[in-house]
């Protein structure tokens, strides 16, 4: 194995966290020993999670069936998400267990116990009967983050029908799309929801998506912005009347393991959404085993915290599917971070004790953003764990983390994964992984990832491209209707591996670095240079709460690197100051050749930045699709000055 010229090692981050005595004294895993059981065999590994974490009502007779890139888990088994979720835990005297303290955003509460679930589940499956839905059909979901979107997935999952969720931010049109792509048969909706203190309208958006959406034959709306809204006679139904109608009781069908449980859709890059597929067993399987060790999870002491949507798969993975197979205890939360005030998550913390909190990069930084003052208002002691997803997590945002929110106390897992995993791929272990800040560390036992350059050859320090070397559980099974679309986007660039686009390195230690996706590495005088990589010594910089950069035209280096710099609250900074920061981080041939301050960047709605958008504004080009976009007045804002610069060149 040799280094490869793939993409360049600039950054050195020398700080390592062994995890605490007294975090090792209680965690679930101190020692190699699952890493060692895993490297023997990952399939009999596998197989272990299985039939110690899900209950099965027929054994599977194999535990993989490999023919690349398509593969089958527990071949032959035959069990019920929606029972491993709930049923299992009542009949174990758990169902006074609080599954979710909900918190909407207007300050209303609900608790929520695994019965009443169970109970709530039951007579909606039975409703999703009534309106004729039957295994194998599929039914769209968009709605607020309330306890009834769980409800709405796990009754589904109980009947068979395979659930796409749609985001509630997501437009009419992505929508439509989404409900044509799946001919989905029932959409279940809303009448609103609450986001920075106002209503917002979900069922009027969701009435002009169906004015194009032939497939559907009726619409469920649950009642929660109080908003007036219009119901069409034969096609819309309360969701009150009718659970307030349903038979009490609907057992739970065993499912076949490669039964369709759900599509979700990622927009990609180019072309039309992909109907990203999950099935039951192996998603299952996957999710509650990383649920349960990534997060160290004791399910009868902790209070967990995932601040995702259900429109995105961190929410189907780590808010529905891992914790409720594990039976434990969550807080959801409806609304923004900032209101009523930029305290709002911290005091959520302190309320209800909180004791492993995970969220994203973007959230992190907009916190920095904020101040060091917002979470210094609460008793945040009840946090032993914290986690990072979504995006690399620069080691300066790890550190402000680490101190401000985990008082220096608690692991953070950096976990890696893609809509297309399924679950957790690459994190530490937090009883057993030493950190190093910025690092997603190891894959998980059971997980191969490898880094390799241009050829497809591994490398053993440096960077590459990001694989993953065989199989996993929770694996996508395909894209909806386009198994060839599936072959060509992961499996074509290296053979026999699956690759979906991120960079990566290795360093001395073996630990693997997210470096961004490879369709953002700069090119600088020949030098492969990743955006994170300088967005990191850039954020390293006391004055920088968030950074992105990306390679411009330039006539004499090929690529120049272009920045955009959000200060920290109060902080100030000058350009020429900047660019020799990046210098002495991490080495003059990644200075950036402009640097441009904004108040915000351009982001997609699940909080990733758009470096895409960036370069076209670098390089003086009309924006191209801005429909994923959260806020496209960002990118105007960022045009206008940029047109207004005098030309460098
Ligand atoms: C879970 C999720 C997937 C893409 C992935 C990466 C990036 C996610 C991390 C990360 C560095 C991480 N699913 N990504 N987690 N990059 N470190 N810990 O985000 O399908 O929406 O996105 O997100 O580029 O390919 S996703």
């Amino acid at each position: 194995m040799a280094e490869s010229d793939a993409i360049d090692d600039l950054l050195i981050e020398q700080r390592k966290f062994p995890p605490s005595e007294s975090f090792k004294k209680r965690t679930l895993v101190a020692g190699t020993h699952l890493y060692d059981e895993a490297s023997e065999d990952y399939e009999s590994f596998w197989a272990r999670q299985a039939s110690e974490l899900v209950t099965w009502n027929t054994p599977w007779h194999t535990v993989c069936e490999w023919d690349l890139p398509f593969s089958k888990w527990f071949v032959g088994g035959t069990l019920n998400v929606s029972y491993n979720c709930l049923d299992r835990h009542v009949l174990a005297g758990k169902g006074d267990k609080v599954a979710f303290h909900f918190e909407g955003e207007p300050g209303d509460t609900r608790t929520v116990t695994y019965s009443q679930l169970l109970d709530e589940v039951q007579k909606f499956s039975n409703a999703l009967k009534s309106l004729g839905v039957t295994k194998g059909d599929r039914v769209n979901i968009y709605m607020p983050m309330i306890p009834e979107a769980a409800v709405a997935m796990l009754a589904c999952a109980r009947i068979g029908a395979a659930h796409s969720v749609v985001f509630g931010g997501f437009s009419s049109q992505a929508l439509a799309d989404r409900i044509n792509d799946a001919e989905a048969k029932v959409l279940i909706t809303a009448d609103g929801g609450w986001r920075r203190g106002e209503v917002f309208p979900l069922k009027q958006y969701a009435d002009e998506a169906l004015q194009s959406t032939p497939s559907i034959e009726h619409v469920v709306v649950v009642k929660r912005g109080g908003n007036d809204v219009s119901m069409t006679a034969g096609r819309d139904n309360w969701y009150h009347d009718l659970i307030a109608k349903a038979d009490p009781v609907c057992p739970a069908e065993p499912m076949d393991a490669e039964q369709l449980l759900f599509l979700l859709y990622t927009s990609g890059t180019t072309g039309k959404p992909k109907g990203i597929m999950h099935t039951t067993g192996g998603y299952l399987t996957h999710v509650a085993y990383t649920h349960k060790y990534v997060f160290d999870l004791h399910p009868d002491e902790d209070v967990y915290w995932c601040t995702a949507d259900v429109g995105w798969v961190t929410g189907h993975s780590y808010i529905v599917y891992g914790p409720l197979a594990n039976g434990a205890t969550q807080v959801m939360y409806e609304g923004v971070p900032n209101f009523p005030a930029n305290d709002r998550i911290w005091s959520i913390v302190e309320k209800y004790k909180v004791t492993i909190f995970y969220t994203a990069p973007t959230a992190i930084r907009t916190y920095m953003k904020w101040g060091v003052e917002e979470p210094a208002k609460h008793d945040l002691s009840s946090l032993r764990l914290l986690g990072s997803v979504g995006e690399p997590i620069n080691p300066e945002a790890w550190m402000w983390y680490h101190e401000h929110i985990g008082g220096s106390r608690c692991p953070i897992v950096d976990t890696w994964w893609q809509t297309e995993t399924g679950g957790i791929m690459i994190s530490p272990l937090p009883g057993a992984t030493t950190l190093k800040p910025g690092s997603a560390t190891f894959p998980v036992p059971g997980v191969g990832a490898e880094v390799v350059d241009d050829s497809g050859k591994a490398v053993s320090r440096g960077g590459g491209y990001l694989t993953l070397t065989h199989p996993w559980p929770g694996m996508l099974r395909g894209i909806w209707g386009d198994p060839q679309r599936y072959k060509d986007t992961y499996w074509s660039r290296f053979e026999g591996r699956y690759f979906a686009g991120d960079g990566a390195k290795l360093d001395d230690d073996g630990y693997l670095w997210l470096l961004g996706r490879v369709d953002d590495v700069m090119n600088v005088s020949g030098h492969r240079i990743s955006t994170t990589e300088v967005e990191s010594a850039l954020v390293s910089h006391p004055a920088v709460a968030e950074a992105a950069v990306v390679g411009a035209n330039d006539a004499t280096t090929g690529q120049a690197i272009i920045a955009y710099v959000t200060l920290v609250g109060g902080a100030s900074a000058d350009e020429q100051d900047l660019r020799n920061h990046v210098a002495k981080e991490i080495g003059a041939i990644a200075k950036p050749k402009t640097v441009y301050f904004t108040p915000d960047l351009p982001k997609t709605r699940s909080g990733k930045i758009m470096r895409r958008l960036l370069r076209d504004v670098a390089e003086g080009r009309n924006l191209g699709d801005t429909t994923t976009l959260a806020d496209a007045s960002v990118v105007s804002e960022l045009q206008k000055r940029a047109a207004e610069a005098p030309s460098e060149d």
